[in-house]
This record gives C-alpha cells, structure tokens and sequence, in this order.
C-alpha cells in the first residue's frame, strides 16, 4: 500500500529536485546561488504542498459524489505544529525529500528546522484536535476541521533573570501551507436589535437588524493522511471588515485614520489566541471570536447541505458536529436560529434537528474553567441569540418540571441561565441539553462529570447519553516523526511499518523483552535521543547534563493543579540530602536531572512564581561542585510542538502528578510511554487506563486518590492542618533564602501552609518521595528498566488515537470511513 500512492508523489529525488529549484527561481523569486536554508524550507515545503493539492481535490470531490455523512470537528484550537515533516512522512517521501536535499546540499533535518510552528493552542485540547485530524484523515473520515486563523499563536516564552517574559508569536510572514480562499466569505453580524413583525400570510417573523458586520475569510490547510491518498481540509476563518465597513464618506470627508481604525478593529476578532488554558475570563473579545467562527463554520456547513437538496429532516443524518469543549457552543444557538429564522422551521421540528446534530466533549471538571458568560454582555452581542437561550431553557425546564414536579431545587440547579448578579449563561449546561451525546475523556474523568458537575442531567436525560472516549495520540507523529530510530526498530521486528496503522501489533513486541541484541539496540536508540537532548540543553541553558544520568521530565502547562510545585520541593528535598551525605554515600546514587518545561498563562501568578522558583534552584544546584553530575536542574524555555518532538523520547521517567480527579485525561503521559520512558504519577485521568494496559509493575503510582480529596480538604479547613516533615524542611531552606529572595515565594508556600493546601501537596510528598527513590532503585538496575520500557510499548496499542476516532465515529457520529477507489 506504501509504493501504490509513490505514483502521486515525486517518482525520484531528481524529481524533488527540480521542483525545488523551480519553486526557488520562480515562486521564491531567488537565484539558486543565494539560496539559504529558509528558502530551502519554503521551496520544499511547496513542492509538497503541490502534490498535496491533488489529492486533497479528489478527496472533496469524492465526498461530494458520495453524499454521504460528514463529521465536523468544531476546536478553538489546533495546535499543529509543523507540517512539512508530517507532509512528507505522511506521503512517504521523506527518503526523497532527503536525497534531493544532499544534493543541494543541504541536511534535510536543517530543513526541517526552519519551519515555525503552528501554535494555534494552548495545550492538551489543541493538541488532542490535531491528533485527531491526523487520524480522520489517515482513517479516510469524511471530516473537516474549523478553527480559527489567528495572527498570533500562543505567545512565545523567554526565560529572563529566572522569569517568564511573553513575547508576540507573529508565525504568518510566509506560510506555505495556507491557501486564502478570496472567495469564500462570509458576512458575520454583531450587536444590533430584533424586530418581530408579521408578514403578509400573517406568520409572526422575527428579524435580526442593525448593528455591525465582519466579514469571514476561508483559509485552508491541506490535512494528509498517513499511507492513503486521502487528504482532508482545515478551514480556519480569518476577520477583516465588510466592504461597507471601509466608510468612505470618512474616508473622503478627510478622516482617513478613523476609517483605517475600522478595518483595524475588524481584524482584531481573528488576531490573537487567548492564553488561558482551564480557565474562563469572560472577555468580550471571546466571546466575538466564537460567535464570529461559529457563524462562519455554521453558514460553510449549512450551505454545503443545501446544494444536496435534501429535505432539512435529513440534515442529521449528513452531518455530525462535534464540539472541542464549550468553546463553541453558541453553534447550538445558530443552527436554531437559521432554522426558525431564516429557513422558516417550526420551533420543536428545528430543535430536533438541531439536538440530533451535535455532540460535546467535556474536558475538564475544574470550576473555574466551566464557560459562563453575562446575560447584560450577551444581550448587547447577540441579542437574538440570548431569546433563543431563553425558549430553549424554558422548553427544558417544562420538560424537566413535568418529570420531576415538586423538585423546585432542581430546576434552579439545572437551568442554563444562573439566576446570579449579573444572570449568567452556563455554557456546558447549554452544550449538554442542545447535543445527543456528552463524552469525558477519559474513564474515570467521564464517571466524575456523571457523579458531580453533570450528576442532575444524568438523572433527567438518563445515563446514556453520557459515555466516555479515552483520549489517543497519532503514533505518526510521535513515534514515527519524533522517535525514527526507534520507528525503525519497531518495524524490524513487528513485519513493517504496519503497526503505524494499526497500534495494536506492536503487541509482537513482547516477544523480545528477554531478547539481550534487541535490548542492546533499544538502550542505544534511548541514549542516543538523550544526547540529543543534552545538545539541545546546552545550547539553550549552557548547562552540560550527562546522558547517562536518569532524565527526569515533567513537559506541560504550569498549573497548580499539575503540581509542578510538589516536583521541584521534591528536588529540592533531594538537593538538601546530597548536601548532606558523605561522599561515600554520594556514590551509591543515581544521578538525576530533573527537567521542567511549559508556559503559565500571562496572568496566573502561581504560576509564573512556580516557575521563578524553578530556575532558583537550577541556579543554585547546577553550580554547587558538592553535587556535581548527581543533579542537574533545568528550565526548558518555550516549550512547544517542536520541542516536545526531541524532549519525549529522551525521557527516562516522565512526571504526571496532578492532584487525583483534577486531570480529566493528559495526553503526554501516553507520548511517554510510547517513546520508551516510564511514568511516575497519581491515579488520575488516562494513568489509570495506562496503568490497565501496561500493568501496575511498569508505573510508578503514588498519593491519594479522588474518592478521598474531598475528605481531605474538608480537614485541612476544619481540622488540623500539619504540614509533612519532609516538606516542612524544604520550606524552611526557601524562607532562609537559599533560592533567593523567601518573598518572591511566600505565596507559594503560603497556599499550602496556611491557606488549605487545596491540591494536597503535603498529603501526597511523603508517598511522593517514597516513591522517587523506588525510581532510583529501579534505574539502577539497567536490565529490568529496559524490560519494563519494552513491555509498555507493547502494549500501548490502546493509546492510538486512531482508536479513539473510531469509538466517536461509531458511538456518536454515526459515520463510515470513505475509502478511495482503487486506482484512485
Ligand atoms: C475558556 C474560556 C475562556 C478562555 C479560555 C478558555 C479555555 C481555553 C483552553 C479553557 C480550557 C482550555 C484548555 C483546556 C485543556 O487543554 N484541557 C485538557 O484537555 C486535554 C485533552 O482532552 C486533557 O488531556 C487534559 O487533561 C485537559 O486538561
């Protein structure tokens, strides 16, 4: 299957070549002679794109022809890092690609490196959305992903004196991937009133007036599947003003810079991804920027149904929309009204539509991250919108009354709209009553929303229509593009590269935990991406860590609920029994680094002093001659897509340790574990699957579980709170002001000893350290590391996201895969 598609890429690397050299004099405009490593990278990526285009033409066209179901992917975010690796892998033409590059003289790793992300999202959710396009498209879904253009991605970290400073991340000078779709566009309305009037058969009308106009720009990205020609279609939507809006009587009466204003503030919807991950700020600006997507998205679908010529009956049965969280809920509230509205649709007959077509994902039970938004706000935004919401809530109400009477406390608990100062909308209350079907995504993540946040609407709609997806990974990019050696080890072994495709076969693999050649190989590849990484760290920090030492790695938002907290007390913990060792005893341990990596939304200020502390200590350890190679502390900065591609397969153990029941899933602890590293971690989110599948012998878990975090934070308040002794030493070293100023992270230790630990981290650092040493124990013997690592590869089929698509397609969307023709 591989070669049957060559046909559709380039037959030889003199074929690339020449490409190359075209796309340089012509496209580029550039002689061959000044033709730098940055022009290299845009010529190669658009020789790729060229033969992307093909295929992503047949591909839409075989959709049209088919008529069948699509799916509809609704993310905020997409964090989709670099395309051009994955557009040549995902043909197979990387080996090409690679001998067409020598001879231009070029490394094609250098190559690779010249492209900037595309950081369209904060984290686990915009990550989780392009895994799962990788695997739509691979898997021949008939899917598209709607998504937002945004000038500037997530900000770019820089480290300064040990604090994070936000620097812009302006990614669009040139992007090879995008095709701006001119004419595709859509007018998006703001603000305004309604009117209700009759019309000439007396039917009561309502009409949306007034206000101010958007309009909506398409911009594609070609999405290749891995090993089929199949290639599916990103559309992000990009803001700039009506042409009406350009005002030229400004403009000619002279007032030329408040007309530009205009176009300015346009372009301000789409301009700049918000930083907040798990957390809601009801800003404005979101607010624009969903309802302006949503529209866009909806009126791109809608439009697309019509040429079918179906009756609107059957509009669930052609499409499936899936919601990325809230984030775009107000979807729900605009199929409603084009329905009623504009298509002239009784109230329950467009509802039901409606309600058949959506599902939603929920991603988090943390309070302060479930969407609300003002009705006052609302009202002014969207006033049309807000009556919606209003009849859709009493609809829901009655139902609920009629079900349940004499429950008067019900209905205020389960109403969307809060009946607050200022009244809020409850958008995950929205999401559920107007979709078929709500998924957790992971098991235990799922059972919480059923027994807490969502307990009431499992009572009224009944436990089936909430259901679980465990979260997946796409196995091309990060095994296959960030680990090749290890790819290609596995593919020796396992008949190919087949268990790309097919996670499960690396099963084969336990053949060969006893195999001492193959396990000589595996170390050599483990310690080879180590060394990588040193490099990297060296470069970056200056700071020279030995390849040999345990690599210790915890990569992902800072987040007090993540506890990075509880794993720099840890090191500092271990710092503090070096010093203190003779050194004979020093020379029983197992040198560790210990590695940080990730960004803090620009206004969480835990965060940020999580992070000061951090680079304190690393500051403080990495110069002290009593200490030396046994412990190396390091900050990674701006941690990324690119960079989690060379930090995940250099891990020894990698941290995942969020306090029980906060992290509904985590997706790197799979990333991880599939690379070859063990995990330490709390029995939370996916941990608890890993665990079943791998088995508890392979992972090291620790700490309380959720079933007892409510006790236990109930005694914190009202009982008495001791802080563990081991954790009380460590706090006593940073008030003495061995890390620097004690003030800067009084907060710090003041959450846990005075203001209710409300993370558990005293209750969870005994066990915590208890548990790290098991570690060092077990690294020591080299022989059994090894054979734990290749046992957890092997089993971590589950973990393919192409599993987790397959699960949606069949349990919610309701839609086949649409297999290329042969010969296609
Ligand atoms: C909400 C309102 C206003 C502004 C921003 C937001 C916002 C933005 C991003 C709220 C939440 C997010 C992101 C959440 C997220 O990344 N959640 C993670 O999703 C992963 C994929 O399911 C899980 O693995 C993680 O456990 C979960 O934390």
């Amino acid at each position: 299957a591989w070669k049957k598609y060559a046909a559709h890429g380039f037959k030889t690397k003199e074929d690339f070549e020449k490409e190359v050299v075209r796309h340089v004099e012509t496209t580029l405009a550039r002689s061959m002679f000044n033709c730098d490593e940055g022009a290299a990278y845009s010529a190669a990526s658009l020789a790729f794109r060229d033969r992307l285009i093909t295929e992503w033409n047949r591909t839409q066209q075989r959709q049209t022809f088919s008529d069948g179901k699509r799916v509809y992917y609704l993310s905020l975010e997409f964090l989709m890092g670099r395309a051009l690796d994955n557009a040549m892998l995902n043909v197979g033409m990387k080996d090409v690609a690679r001998g067409g590059l020598a001879d231009l003289g070029f490394r094609i790793e250098d190559i690779i490196d010249q492209e900037h992300d595309a950081a369209l999202g904060n984290g686990g959710l915009g990550r989780l959305a392009a895994c799962f396009l990788d695997s739509l498209a691979s898997l021949n879904y008939p899917a598209w992903g709607y998504g937002l253009r945004y000038r500037y991605g997530i900000f770019k970290q820089e480290i300064v004196d040990g604090y994070q400073v936000e620097v812009p991340d302006y990614w669009l000078d040139f992007n090879p991937w995008e095709f701006p779709r001119h004419d595709v566009t859509v007018d998006i309305q703001f603000y305004g009133n309604v009117r209700k009037y009759q019309d000439s058969q007396g039917k009561q009308q309502v009409s949306w007036e007034g206000g101010e106009i958007v309009k909506a720009v398409a911009f594609d990205v070609p999405i290749p599947g891995f090993d089929t020609p199949a290639t599916n279609n990103l559309r992000l939507w990009s803001s700039k003003a009506a042409s009406g809006e350009f005002d030229f009587q400004k403009f000619n009466s002279g007032d030329y810079e408040s007309s530009v204003a205009d176009q300015q503030r346009a372009e301000t919807i789409s301009a700049v991804l918000y930083p907040n991950d798990n957390l809601d700020r009801g800003k404005e600006l979101r607010l624009k920027q969903q309802y302006f997507w949503v529209a866009a998205s909806l009126y791109d679908i809608v439009r697309r149904f019509k040429k079918s010529k179906r009756a609107w009956s059957e509009f669930p049965d052609q499409v499936a929309i899936q919601l990325n969280d809230t984030h775009p809920t107000l979807a729900v509230v605009e199929l409603q009204r084009i329905l009623l509205d504009l298509e002239g649709l009784e109230w329950d007959e467009a509802w039901s539509i409606v309600s058949q077509t959506f599902g939603y994902t929920n991603h988090t039970v943390l309070p302060e991250a479930l969407e609300k938004w003002s009705v006052p706000l609302f009202q002014n935004l969207l006033p049309r919108h807000l009556q919606i919401i209003y009849e859709i809530n009493l609809y829901f109400l009655q139902t609920v009354e009629r079900k349940f009477p004499k429950e008067r406390d019900l209905l205020a608990r389960v109403s969307i709209i809060e009946e607050s100062q200022p009244k809020m909308v409850r958008m995950a209350y929205l999401a559920i009553v107007g979709s078929h079907k709500v998924n957790g995504v992971a098991e235990l993540h799922s059972d919480l929303i059923k027994t807490t946040i969502f307990k009431d609407f499992v009572k009224i709609f009944g436990p089936d229509k909430f259901t679980n997806v465990t979260n997946g990974i796409t196995p091309r990019r990060w095994l296959h593009q960030a680990n090749p050696r290890l790819s290609e080890l596995i593919a020796s072994k396992t008949g190919g590269i087949g268990f790309l495709k097919d996670l499960n076969l690396l099963n084969e693999l336990e053949k060969y935990v006893d195999d001492k050649e193959f396990k000589k190989e595996w170390a050599e590849i483990k310690y080879a991406n180590k060394v990588r990484l040193a490099k990297h760290i060296k470069t970056t920090t200056d700071v020279t860590v030995n390849p040999s030492a345990l690599f210790d790695i915890q990569v992902k938002r800072i987040h007090e609920y993540k506890r990075q907290q509880m794993n720099i007390f840890g090191v500092i913990h271990r710092y503090l029994t070096i010093k203190n060792m003779t050194p004979e005893e020093r020379k029983k341990l197992a040198p560790r680094v210990s590695i940080f990596g990730g960004k803090a939304a620009p206004g969480y200020w835990m965060a940020k002093t999580i992070i000061h502390l951090i680079n304190n200590v690393g500051a403080v350890v990495n110069k002290d001659p009593d200490v030396g190679d046994l412990l190396k502390v390091i900050f990674l900065e701006d941690y990324n897509v690119s960079k989690a591609e060379i930090i995940i397969p250099a891990s020894d153990i990698s941290e995942h340790i969020s306090t029980a029941g906060t992290e509904a899933s985590g997706t790197s602890n799979m990333k991880f574990v599939l690379n070859g590293g063990l995990i330490i971690g709390t029995c939370d989110g996916a941990n608890i699957e890993i665990t079943r599948e791998i088995g508890e012998d392979n992972i090291f878990l620790f700490g309380n579980l959720a079933e007892d975090v409510e006790d236990l934070r109930h005694s914190h308040t009202y009982g008495s709170h001791t802080i563990d002794s081991d954790l009380a030493k460590v706090f006593e070293e940073i008030k003495k002001g061995t890390f620097g100023d004690a003030g800067a992270f009084s907060a710090l230790v003041g959450a846990i000893e005075d203001h209710g630990d409300y993370y558990l981290v005293s209750d969870d650092f005994n066990t915590y350290l208890h548990t790290q040493a098991l570690v060092d124990e077990a690294y020591k013997n080299q022989d059994e590391w090894i054979s734990k690592c290749i046992t957890s590869v092997a089993r971590m089929g589950f973990f393919s996201s192409d599993r987790c698509i397959n699960e949606y397609a069949e349990s919610i969307w309701n839609v086949e895969p649409l297999a290329p023709e042969n010969g296609d």
